[in-house]
């Protein structure tokens, strides 16, 4: 780690466009259960059961028991010092941040140029995708009482406005983010690098002659393709890295 940190301070301040993906890793330090790790949300919940729109339209009340559930524990987490800094970062006109997670903390951290590839649990949905309802609306209830929440609009059954297993990303989220992969350093932090589109984004980024970094707890599926993979928690990597811009 002696060197990986100065060399990746050097890249990230010599760069003029630098992309910043994240993953659950960021949120951790917040208390947001991360999704395979050992105390991970899947452990207890198959995606399949609970993630897909199938799952969904077979029994919509058990699927928002576990986003109300997720709500209320996220409701109670601030952003740690990982979302402080890439907020910081986000100010510079080349930075762009993608995240895959869901928690709106990287937005309570005021974090610029944000793409939420995989939407937020604090914005809901027509499930019937009424014309109105297809634009998610914020809903920040806690507790959520009467499950399943209406549109407002139409009054069928609401959703999560999430991206599930086997749901295209919105367009202008994919574009942003295949458009920051035109960079000069992209630095992967806190995914386990195997949800796609999000875990193809690095080789992109990589192919067009960026330097490339990940910052992460243990190697993942990106780590032998990346030029420098750091080891350790992204609230303190991060910080480090600051200090010596
Ligand atoms: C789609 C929202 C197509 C809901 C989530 C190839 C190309 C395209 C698609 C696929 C493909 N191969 C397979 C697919 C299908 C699928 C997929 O990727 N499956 C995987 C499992 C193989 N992808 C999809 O279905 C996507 N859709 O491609 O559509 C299409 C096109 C047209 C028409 C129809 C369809 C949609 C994927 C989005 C799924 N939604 N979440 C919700 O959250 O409730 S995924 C879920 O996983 C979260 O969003 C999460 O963010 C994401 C990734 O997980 P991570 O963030 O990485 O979290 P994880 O716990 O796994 O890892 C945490 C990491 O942090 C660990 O490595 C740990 O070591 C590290 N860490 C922990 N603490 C720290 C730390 N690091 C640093 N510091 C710390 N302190």
């Amino acid at each position: 780690m002696s060197e990986a940190l100065p060399t990746l301070a050097a890249r990230i301040k010599g760069a003029r466009r630098l992309t910043i993906l994240t993953g659950a890793g960021v949120s951790a330090a917040s208390g947001v259960p991360t999704f395979r790790g050992r105390d991970g949300l899947w452990r207890r919940y198959r995606p399949e059961d609970l993630a897909t729109p199938d799952a969904f339209a077979r029994d919509p009340r058990l699927v928002w028991e576990w986003y109300a559930w997720r709500r209320e524990l996220i409701a109670t987490c601030r952003p740690n010092a990982a979302h402080d800094v890439i907020a910081a970062w986000s100010r510079n006109p080349g930075c762009r941040v993608l995240t895959q997670n869901v928690d709106d903390l990287h937005l309570q951290a005021g974090t610029y140029e944000l793409v939420r590839m995989h939407g937020s649990v604090w914005e809901l949905s027509c499930w019937e995708r009424c014309a109105p309802g297809t634009t998610p609306w914020r809903d920040t209830r806690v507790p959520m009482t009467n499950l399943p929440p209406r549109c407002p609009h139409c009054g069928c059954i609401a959703r999560p406005a999430v991206v599930w297993f086997g749901e295209a990303l919105r367009a202008q989220d994919v574009d942003a983010a295949v458009r920051a992969t035109a960079c000069d350093v992209f630095l992967t932090v806190g995914t386990s690098a195997l949800v796609y589109p999000a875990a193809g984004l690095v080789h992109d980024a990589r192919q067009q002659g960026a330097f490339t970094a990940e910052i992460n707890l243990e190697d993942t599926p990106a780590s032998a393709a990346v030029e420098l993979a750091l080891h350790g928690s992204a609230e303190q990597i991060l910080p480090a890295i600051a200090r010596l811009l």
